[in-house]
């Protein structure tokens, strides 16, 4: 046989011709198309009317893009088995060419984020306020879509980089897309947009090393902040647990600014939003986060990935904190400047509705990156005020978007289009997918009916608060803004000690990474202002022989009452629902005693996984197979919320010869998780040095009552009482 031949050979033929795989994982032909009878045969019509025969009538039959279907995915059209691959072949330059394009931008901030959709209902009738649709009439139900994410850190980073979390939420209302585009910090770095780009760059990996990813830890970002006072008080939220979040569940969302609501007479109220989480606050430990980085870099994502599959479908409350003028007059900040907040105690936080998030997105890129939140999307009824950081977002996420999604037409994309009518004379552009139709692109126009297209409308359309501005044109910072201390004083002061205890270790972690001394010492300087106990704590951390001496502030800080609402461990909701427990099992486990933890757990809304030396499961102690969730090398104790360890004597001496097992201990000891313990296992504790049942926040969970007892306990979260 001659080379040229070679292709007729059984060997060469391609691959899986017309067979049909049985791993596809749907019967349904792709989304708009129609499976249809014809001669017996079963065939799947295109859109667009061309038919294709499905192989064998089960599957579709794979197309190029335009629809024509593809004999052989396995093999390039060559001239000859050995041969030069030819230029005709349509499917393979197709297939690269879409290959190569996948990518679009990533976001220059909030890369990495994940998102689900589902729903804001209102729970109180805010006409009196607002116009706004979403909100006049108790029940009204308004499809939603939240984007979570972190800011430093590119698509791929860690998702428990100690950082601000994003909080975007969607909102499509029958007046069209609101976007709340918020954090889980209720104040930002800087006042003036201006200085977004340089704060950026400052966090982000330094440009000549282009390291560190999603790590504030470094010299650039320090000296930025050590030479922005406005800065010191997001610095303290940044470096408080708040920004390592146990999970998008458990954490507030913050519209940062101060907006207006507008109600039908077209008087206005200045708002806050908030966020409240159903589920409480939680946060981890550090040492905790660095570790969870390592075992389940999606940590987060699959949180929420698996709450929302299992039917716990998280849940936030609107909150508003809602004044007038007056009230902004009187109050000791200007509303104005983002990098202050309105205490909860001061102005209280009435709770409007609730948002629920029930579905995960059919596609991640399609929906979570293809999403664009944009500042500037308000509906009737909601309102900007002068605040200069929300006036520069106003301009800077439609710029971004032209960027990202590389045209002006990414409302056309399903995930961004609002849900109500679209009449517009807009058109063209790349990818426009929804011209408008007829003979008017135009107005005004003296066409009539049909064809003149869209009007405006002054009673419904949406019409902007008429404030009065006036004002010399200059660059200026408002006298108003200049208190940057006394804030970062309140907060630091509002946390309780295991709190502040995290936020000076944090503190010396960072600084401990900034090579250049002069800048730990200005950030320690700064922090005389904050705290004198907490800037003495840090620079002994840090090792300073002397304190350095403070700057001089813009405007002396004071002492502000404490706020109670400040601290996570103040507001934790006082509910194990939605955690986890892992459980260290061996052969022999108590059966009775797995049953009862699990009964327990499910009655309190949480759950439990197994965690056994081998991922095919143990025999338990009545002989019935229990299959594992994860492999103990796989499964250490960062990952979960509180563990039990239920073995034999034989079980957990073997346990203590793997260091992945004594790791699961010793970790949820210094971390200070509730343990749940029988006798039998403390061969494994004795190998950690600890004594079984040393400490209040083991918990013997055998016996009628243990399980029921050590859940009762996992409700404080953490037994903060054993860290030194
Ligand atoms: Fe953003 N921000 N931001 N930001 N921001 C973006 O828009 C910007 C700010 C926030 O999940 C970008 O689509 C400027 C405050 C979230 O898709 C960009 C300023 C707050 C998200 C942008 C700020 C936020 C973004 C990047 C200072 C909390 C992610 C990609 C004036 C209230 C949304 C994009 C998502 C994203 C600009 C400050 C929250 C570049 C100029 C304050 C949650 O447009």
């Amino acid at each position: 046989m001659s080379r040229s031949d070679q292709s007729r050979d059984p060997v060469f033929e391609p691959a899986n011709r017309g067979e049909v795989s049985s791993d596809h994982p749907t019967d349904e032909p792709r989304d708009g198309f129609e499976r249809v009878e014809h001669e017996g045969e079963e065939f799947s019509r295109g859109a667009g009317g061309e038919t294709h025969q499905t192989a064998g009538g089960e599957r579709p039959v794979l197309t190029t893009q335009q629809g024509v279907p593809i004999a052989d995915d396995q093999n390039t059209l060559r001239a000859g088995a050995r041969g030069p691959g030819l230029l005709e072949d349509f499917h393979f330059r197709e297939k690269l060419f879409h290959f190569d394009h996948e990518r679009i931008p990533e976001r220059v901030v909030h890369a990495r984020g994940y998102g689900a959709h589902g729903y804001f209902e209102t729970t109180e009738d805010l006409s009196d306020l607002t116009r706004a649709h979403l909100f006049q009439e108790v029940g009204r139900r308004t499809p939603a879509f939240v984007r979570f994410s972190t800011v430093a850190g590119n698509k791929g980073s860690p998702d428990l980089a100690r950082d601000v979390r994003g909080f975007a939420v969607k909102l499509y209302t029958e007046e069209g897309n609101w976007d709340l585009v918020g954090n889980n910090i209720p104040v930002f770095f800087i006042q003036d947009a201006m200085k977004f780009p340089d704060l950026v760059h400052a966090a982000k990996a330094e440009p000549d090393r282009g390291f560190p990813q999603a790590q504030t830890a470094h010299d650039n970002f320090w000296d930025f902040i050590s030479l922005m006072p406005e800065s010191i008080h997001m610095m303290m939220w940044a470096m408080s647990d708040r920004a390592i979040p146990r999970s998008f569940r458990f954490m507030e969302g913050f519209g940062v600014h101060t907006f207006r609501l507008v109600n039908a007479e077209g008087e206005s109220h200045f708002v806050k939003f908030h966020w409240k989480p159903k589920q409480g606050m939680q946060s981890v430990v550090w040492d905790e986060a660095v570790k969870i980085n390592g075992a389940d870099p999606d940590f987060h994502r699959r949180d929420l990935w698996e709450s929302i599959q299992k039917g716990d479908y998280p849940e936030w409350e609107l909150g508003l904190q809602v004044f007038d003028d007056e009230f902004a007059d009187a109050f000791e900040f200007d509303v104005l400047d983002p990098t202050k907040l309105i205490p909860e105690e001061v102005l209280p936080v009435r709770r409007v509705g609730r948002l629920v998030l029930d579905r995960m997105v059919d596609n991640f890129f399609a929906e979570t990156e293809q999403v664009a939140f944009c500042t500037q999307n308000v509906v009737p009824g909601i309102d900007f005020t002068d605040d200069p950081l929300l006036q520069g977002r106003n301009f800077s996420y439609l710029d971004t978007q032209l960027k990202r999604l590389g045209g002006p037409n990414f409302t056309h994309i399903p995930i961004n289009a609002p849900k109500s009518p679209m009449h517009l004379f807009q058109q063209d552009g790349h990818m426009a997918m929804k011209n408008p139709v007829g003979r008017a692109n135009y107005e005004p126009n003296s066409w009539s009916g049909q064809e003149a297209g869209p009007r405006e409308c002054p009673h419904t359309g949406y019409t902007s608060f008429p404030q009065r501005v006036e004002g010399e044109k200059r660059r200026l910072r408002a006298e108003s803004f200049r208190d940057h201390y006394s804030q970062a004083r309140q907060f630091y002061r509002s946390q309780t000690p295991v709190e502040q205890r995290h936020m000076r270790d944090a503190l010396v972690f960072e600084l401990s990474k900034v090579e250049t001394p002069a800048i730990r010492r200005r950030v320690v300087g700064h922090l005389l202002h904050v705290d004198e106990g907490l800037a003495e704590a840090v620079a002994d951390g840090l090792g300073l022989d002397d304190l350095p001496a403070a700057p001089t502030p813009a405007a002396e800080p004071r002492d502000l009452e404490v706020s109670d609402a400040l601290s996570i461990l103040k507001n934790t909701g006082g509910t194990f629902a939605g955690r986890k427990v892992g459980v260290l099992v061996s052969d022999g486990a108590d059966i009775g005693t797995l049953d009862a933890l699990r009964a327990a757990l499910d009655e309190e809304g949480a759950s439990m996984a197994i965690v056994a030396p081998k991922i095919g499961g143990i025999e338990a102690s009545d002989g019935s197979w229990i299959e594992a969730d994860e492999q103990v090398e796989g499964g250490p104790s960062v990952l979960f919320d509180a563990v039990a360890i239920v073995t034999t004597e034989e079980g957990a001496a073997a346990l203590a010869s793997m260091p992945a097992a004594r790791g699961f201990l010793s970790d949820a000891l210094a971390h200070f998780k509730f343990i749940g313990w029988v006798e039998e296992a403390e061969p494994l504790f004795q190998r950690v040095g600890a004594e079984i049942g040393g400490d209040d926040g083991q918990i013997a969970v055998g016996g009628d009552d243990g399980a029921g007892s050590f859940v009762e306990a996992c409700r404080s979260l953490r037994f903060w009482d054993r860290e030194p």
